[in-house]
């Protein structure tokens, strides 16, 4: 347990001393951010706990699974199948989320290679023509825009396909695709899976709560094997496939004597244009005439890591950090897209200057400027985006940058990683596969997730990391949990100090970090890939639930980090989640996604809060693990 366990139950806290006194400061001005919300609202014990059932309107029912007189609800459902119900919706929401995303990119891939939008084309012919060979297009004799056309509407059928098997689930390993037949959860299309997960828990329909996770697991998968993973491969594709580059994040990296420009959200499709426009001569022209020495961009959230990754674009912060931006009176414009961007920004941007500009028809916000994104149109929506916040520029009040800008490197891709360990004529997993198997690293562990302010922000994260890595465990980390890190300092080829012997060894040989920032988090898809090839280079097992490795998500908060941690269950890995678990009102459903799921998958759920003590559970799976496979 951490000595200082108090830490653990700070609702309310932001992760830095400068977030603390720039939240103290400015609420003397009464401008309430989620740090002091999150205190006045406590949770209610029965929808924490999954057993408050809204699908009809004969309650909403509260239930206590053994109680004598609330055992059921109204309609005699259970406090299992209640609670299996909810976490079946988390996850078809999550899904949902990235999968739409997904859906645009692939829409926005095709627009490109027939040429209908101006701005985008196919950049990563190589990584386009690998992926026609995962997909099964021949690509002789054709050139990129056809190979792609051909790709785009492959992977597009996979949304509305309503028999068969879902495109990508056929990169897993043999051994795991037959698992999945032989247990009925190979996806057949993205939106069928949602539906019927939406279908399944409505009133009166599936009311066996292990149905109902199994289903979990198809839906999940699509997600996984599906939405996020054509959403990653296809933005490679449009926006180049990431290789490690150094840049700097926290609120520090807002310039106060520049046009500071934020984008926040998920969709790398309009901050790409963003960037470009940033660059363009007239508006750089037109910052000067206004006072401003450039026009600064910089990140928040899941589009941070796009951007960061693609182009070196610093990152401003993770979710907690977005009010923190705007109150430090330097943000000119906040444009946001859609997931994870609070609808209080409108609010709090009120008592500065920051105009909040929302940009797609499916999130608007009122009290924000809407500038609908058309993507045949990009560029020119870009540059106004842009013009606004030069425009207003002078209209600054006093500003409040308290907070230093951090080093980090970003952009690990699953590709990389290959390259990293052999360079161009030797890359492979073998170096990664060895060093496991020689034990200086013992396994690998995908930190990933949202912050969340039931838990002081960041510190389970980054005190998780660091005992994995002084124990010699590989970090691969994705979404705010990389921003956590990369705030904490453990981005860096420097951070290996603080790794055990075995794993700095390694790093120092490499010149890595001891924890890798792999994008964002649709972007938890090249873990899978990672995990695949590991399985694929031989000597760990023949099946993804043999490998030393798990995942956790310290401090989560969404729907998505749901369906990915029910995605990586589901693909045979164990997942911890921090701060509460939402079934734990039922023991009898919280059991089977303890233990029981493991028979269906080979993978399992596990929650625990205290940082070390996830450390311990991680380190003793991995040992586990190991043995299995005969390593010492
Ligand atoms: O998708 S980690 S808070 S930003 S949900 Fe949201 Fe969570 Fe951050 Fe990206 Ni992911």
């Amino acid at each position: 347990m951490t000595n200082d366990s108090d830490v653990l139950s700070i609702t309310g806290a932001p992760s830095s001393l400068a977030d603390t006194q720039l939240v103290e400061r400015i609420s003397l001005d009464e401008v309430v951010t989620v740090f002091q919300r999150v205190r006045d609202m406590k949770p209610c014990p029965f929808g924490q706990g999954g057993v408050c059932c809204r699908t009809c309107f004969m309650g909403p029912c509260r239930v206590t699974e053994g109680s004598s007189s609330r055992a059921t609800g109204v309609c005699g459902a259970t406090a299992a199948a209640i609670a299996a119900k909810n976490f079946g919706r988390m996850i078809a929401a999550g899904a949902a989320a990235h999968s739409d995303h997904g859906r645009e990119v692939v829409l926005l891939f095709l627009a490109a290679a027939r040429g209908e939008v101006p701005g985008y084309e196919i950049r990563d012919e190589g990584k386009l023509r690998m992926l026609a060979r995962v997909v099964g297009v021949e690509v002789d004799g054709k050139d990129k825009d056809e190979i792609a056309i051909e790709v785009g509407e492959r992977l597009l059928a996979d949304f509305g396909r309503q028999e068969g098997e879902l495109t990508f689930s056929a990169r897993a390993p043999e051994s795991r695709q037959k698992l999945w037949r032989r247990g009925g959860i190979v996806p057949r299309g993205i939106d069928r899976e949602i539906v019927e997960m939406m279908h399944r828990t409505s009133i009166g329909v599936d009311q066996d709560y292990q149905n109902i996770i199994r289903h979990g697991c198809r839906t999940a998968l699509a997600d996984g094997w599906g939405g996020s993973m054509i959403a990653t491969e296809l933005q490679d594709i449009l926006f180049g496939t990431p290789v490690p580059l150094r840049a700097k994040v926290n609120l520090g990296v807002l310039k106060e004597d520049q046009v500071n420009i934020i984008v926040h959200g998920h969709e790398p499709l309009l901050p790409e244009m963003i960037v470009l426009a940033a660059q363009d001569e007239e508006l750089l022209s037109l910052a000067r005439a206004k006072g401003a020495q450039g026009i600064n961009i910089a990140g928040i959230c899941c589009t941070a890591n796009e951007i960061l990754m693609r182009h070196g674009i610093p990152v401003a912060g993770s979710f907690l950090q977005q009010e923190l931006a705007i109150m430090t009176g330097a943000v000119d414009v906040m444009v946001v897209d859609l997931q994870c961007v609070m609808p209080s920004l409108p609010t709090v941007a009120r008592c500065f200057h920051t105009e909040v500009v929302t940009t797609s028809e499916k999130a608007q916000i009122p009290g924000a400027t809407h500038m609908p994104f058309h993507t045949g149109s990009a560029l020119e929506r870009a540059k106004e985006i842009v013009r606004r916040g030069i425009e207003n520029f002078p209209n600054r009040g006093p500003v409040d940058i308290a907070e230093e800008a951090i080093d980090m490197v970003a952009g690990f891709s699953h590709e990389t990683i290959r390259y990293i360990q052999g360079g161009r004529f030797r890359a492979s997993y073998r170096p990664l596969n060895d060093n496991i198997m020689n034990g200086r690293i013992r396994g690998v562990v995908g930190v990933v997730g949202c912050n969340n302010p039931r838990v002081r922000a960041g510190y389970v994260h980054t005190t998780l990391i660091r005992e994995l890595i002084a124990n010699n465990i590989l970090v691969l980390t994705t979404g705010c949990g990389a921003i956590n890190a990369a705030r904490a300092g453990l981005l860096v080829p420097e951070a290996a100090e603080m790794a055990g012997s075995g794993l700095r060894e390694v790093c120092e040989a490499l010149g890595m970090p001891p924890v890798l920032h792999m994008g964002s988090c649709v972007d938890n898809s090249r873990l899978l890939i990672a995990a695949t090839e590991m399985v694929l280079e031989g000597g760990l097992g023949d099946d993804l639930s043999e490998l030393p490795v798990a995942g956790c998500a310290p401090e989560w908060m969404s729907e998505k980090a749901v369906s990915i941690g029910q995605y990586f269950v589901a693909s045979g890995v164990m997942v911890v989640f921090g701060v509460a678990f939402p079934t734990m009102g039922s023991q009898v459903l919280s059991d089977y996604l303890f233990n029981g799921i493991e028979d269906l998958t080979g993978g399992k759920w596990v929650y625990e809060p205290d940082p070390l003590e996830m450390a311990r559970l991680l380190i003793e799976h991995i040992e586990d693990k190991r043995k299995a496979l005969g390593l010492r």
